[in-house]
C-alpha cells in the first residue's frame, strides 16, 4: 500500500500484532501516520458533527411547547457540546491543536456530518433528529467503542450512554405527536419522510465506494463497515415507525428470509451535493460556527490570561 511504503516493516508487523490481539494504542505509542493522521481526520470531524450538531435543535430551544421539553432539550444540547469537546480532546492528543482543527472546519478542509445541513422547521423535527439522527449516531458509536485507538474508545463509553438518552427524547416526542391530532400525527410523518433518507445516507457510502475502509478496518479504527452499520439501524428503525403507525418512505422495503429489510436505492447525488457544500443549510451552519467562534474570541483569551496569572503566582 502506498502509504505504507516509508514505514519500517518491523514496526509496522509489532503494530498489527498489537491490533489483533485488541490491544489499544495509546499516544505514546508508535503508530503508521497513515493511522494518525486518518484516525485525527475521523475523530475531530467526529467534534466537528457534534458542535455543528447542535444547530438544528438550538433553533427550537425558544419554541419548546413546554417547560419539560425545554429542559430536556436543553439537556440534549448541551450533552452534544460535551462530546464534541471529549472528541477533541482525544484527536489532540494525535498532535494537531483543536484550534487547528476548527480552522480546517472553517476553511472547508474538513468535514462534519451531511445530516446536519437539513433543516427543522417544525417540533417533530426535533423528534425525528433525536430517534433517527441519534439512532443512527449509537449505532455507528457502539462499535467505535471498541475502536483500536484508547482515547477514541473511552470518550465512546461516555458518549453512548448519553446517546441512548438522546434518542428516547427524540421517540418520546414521535410517540406523542403520532398519538395525537390527525395535524400532529402529519407532522410526525412529514419529519419522518424528509429525515429517513438523510440518516440512511449518515453511515457514508456503500463499502465498495468507500476509499477509507480497507486501512480503517484492517487497523480496527472502524470495526464495522459502513453498509453493516446502516443494515443495523434500518433494520431497528424500521419496527420503531410501526410502533408510532408511521410509514417509512421507501416502497421497496420489505423483510427477507435473513431477518435484514431490503430497502430502495439512496440518493447518492443528494450526498454528494450536500458534502461539497450544496446542502440546504451548509453556509448557514458554517457561518454561525464562525461568528460563534470569533465571538467567543475574548472568552478564550481571558481564560488564558487567567490561567497564566494563577500560574505566576504560584510560581
Ligand atoms: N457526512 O471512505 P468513507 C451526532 C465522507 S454526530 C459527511 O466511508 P470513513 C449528533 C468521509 O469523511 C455523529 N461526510 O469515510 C450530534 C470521506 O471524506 P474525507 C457523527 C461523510 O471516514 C448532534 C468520504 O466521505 N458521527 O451523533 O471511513 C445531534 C468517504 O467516506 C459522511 C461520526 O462522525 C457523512 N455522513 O467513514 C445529534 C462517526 N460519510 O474525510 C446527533 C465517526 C462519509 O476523506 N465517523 N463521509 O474527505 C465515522 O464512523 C466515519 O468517518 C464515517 C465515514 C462512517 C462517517
Amino acid at each position: 500500500m502506498k502509504e505504507l511504503e516509508n514505514e519500517d516493516p518491523v514496526k509496522l508487523e509489532e503494530f498489527q500484532k498489537k491490533i489483533d490481539a485488541e490491544q489499544k494504542i495509546e499516544p505514546k505509542d508508535w503508530m503508521p501516520a497513515a493511522y494518525r493522521k486518518n484516525l485525527a481526520r475521523q475523530i475531530s470531524q467526529h467534534a466537528h458533527s457534534e458542535i455543528i450538531g447542535m444547530q438544528p435543535e438550538g433553533n427550537w430551544l425558544t419554541r419548546c411547547p413546554s417547560l419539560r421539553s425545554k429542559k430536556i432539550l436543553l439537556a440534549k444540547i448541551q450533552d452534544e457540546g460535551g462530546h464534541g469537546l471529549y472528541l477533541y480532546s482525544a484527536a489532540e492528543t494525535l498532535g494537531v491543536s483543536r484550534e487547528e482543527f476548527i480552522q480546517m472546519l472553517h476553511e472547508g478542509k474538513a468535514k462534519y456530518s451531511s445530516i446536519f445541513n437539513y433543516p427543522s422547521p417544525t417540533w417533530a423535527d426535533i423528534g425525528a433528529i433525536g430517534w433517527l439522527v441519534d439512532g443512527a449516531a449509537i449505532v455507528n458509536q457502539v462499535s467505535l467503542q471498541r475502536t483500536s485507538y484508547g482515547p477514541y474508545a473511552r470518550a465512546m463509553v461516555k458518549i453512548c450512554k448519553e446517546e441512548s438518552f438522546h434518542q428516547r427524547q427524540g421517540y418520546e416526542i414521535m410517540f406523542k405527536l403520532s398519538q395525537g391530532t390527525a395535524k400532529q400525527k402529519k407532522m410526525a410523518q412529514d419529519a419522518l419522510d424528509r429525515w429517513w433518507w438523510p440518516s440512511i445516507m449518515m453511515f457514508g457510502p456503500h463499502d465498495e465506494d468507500s476509499p477509507r475502509s480497507a486501512l480503517a478496518l484492517k487497523w480496527k479504527i472502524k470495526r464495522e463497515t459502513n453498509d453493516e452499520l446502516r443494515q443495523k439501524f434500518i433494520n431497528r428503525a424500521v419496527g420503531q415507525a410501526e410502533l408510532l403507525g408511521l410509514t417509512v418512505p421507501d416502497d421497496e422495503l420489505r423483510l427477507k428470509e435473513n431477518g435484514d429489510y431490503h430497502f430502495g436505492p439512496i440518493n447518492w447525488d443528494e450526498f454528494y451535493q450536500v458534502l461539497k457544500g450544496y446542502g440546504p443549510c451548509n453556509k448557514q451552519r458554517l457561518d454561525n460556527h464562525k461568528k460563534a467562534h470569533s465571538d467567543g474570541q475574548w472568552v478564550r483569551e481571558a481564560a488564558i490570561a487567567y490561567s497564566k496569572k494563577q500560574k505566576d503566582k504560584a510560581a
